[in-house]
């Protein structure tokens, strides 16, 4: 095959490539660390660059920490349905909230915070985990003219997925570079994910579809 040639009117969205998530952090995903010089090689082959960043405040709803008795991983009813409990992880302005070292962000034409409000975890992109209150991101993307996006980053079954099914849902045409991306896996959810991204309609690839 040839290589995929994105053009002008393709995006890269980098998702949460912040230290809690890599191994030794928080919330770390098994070899997160292995999807950094993959993003930055990615980079080279996009006009236009985004990227996520989860940003919550201490004490946010979505932490086992702030509900009593429960812990990490487990499963609460929140106001807009079930929500993961997950130890505390990105909180604003702490060293595991940043990015990764190694991440190049030089590129990056806008940086997304999400997750800010303290009683809506938001896993994706586009709409925070009511699946109501937009971050914004989409109009943006639109305004801009980009019609196709490209995704890659941490965690493929959370924050991967739901703004892979996001952008879907918004009209884009979306891109998931598997082995870019790694998953947190809780009970079968990688699978859950990969299924959920076809069925949005969205594309697998491996970035040595894109030449690399
Ligand atoms: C994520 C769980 C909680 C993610 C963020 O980036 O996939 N997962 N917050
Ligand atoms: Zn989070």
């Amino acid at each position: 095959m040839d290589p995929l040639r994105p053009t002008a009117d393709d995006c890269l969205v980098l998702v949460d490539l912040q230290l809690d998530f890599m191994p030794g952090g928080a919330l770390a995903v098994p070899d997160g660390d292995a999807v950094v010089p993959l993003a930055n090689r990615l980079q080279t082959r996009f006009d236009h660059v985004v990227a996520t960043q989860d940003w919550h405040p201490p004490g946010h709803s979505s932490f086992a920490s702030a509900h009593p008795g429960r812990a990490p991983f487990e499963s609460v009813e929140a106001p807009y349905g079930p929500q993961t409990l997950w130890p505390d992880h990105c909180v604003q302005e702490t060293p595991g909230a940043a990015f990764h070292g190694a991440l190049a962000l030089d590129r990056a034409e806008l940086i997304l915070r999400k997750g800010f409000r303290p009683e809506i975890d938001s896993y994706s992109a586009f709409y925070e985990n009511d699946r109501r209150t937009p971050t914004g991101l989409a109009g943006h993307l639109r305004e801009r003219g980009f019609r196709r996006l490209f995704f890659a980053g941490l965690a493929t079954d959370f924050c991967v997925r739901w703004s892979v099914e996001d952008a879907r849902r918004e009209g884009f045409e979306a891109v998931w570079i598997a082995d870019a991306c790694r998953a947190i896996d809780l009970d079968g959810s990688l699978d859950a994910a990969t299924n959920a991204m076809a069925d949005a309609g969205a594309r697998r690839i491996e970035s040595a579809d894109l030449g690399l």
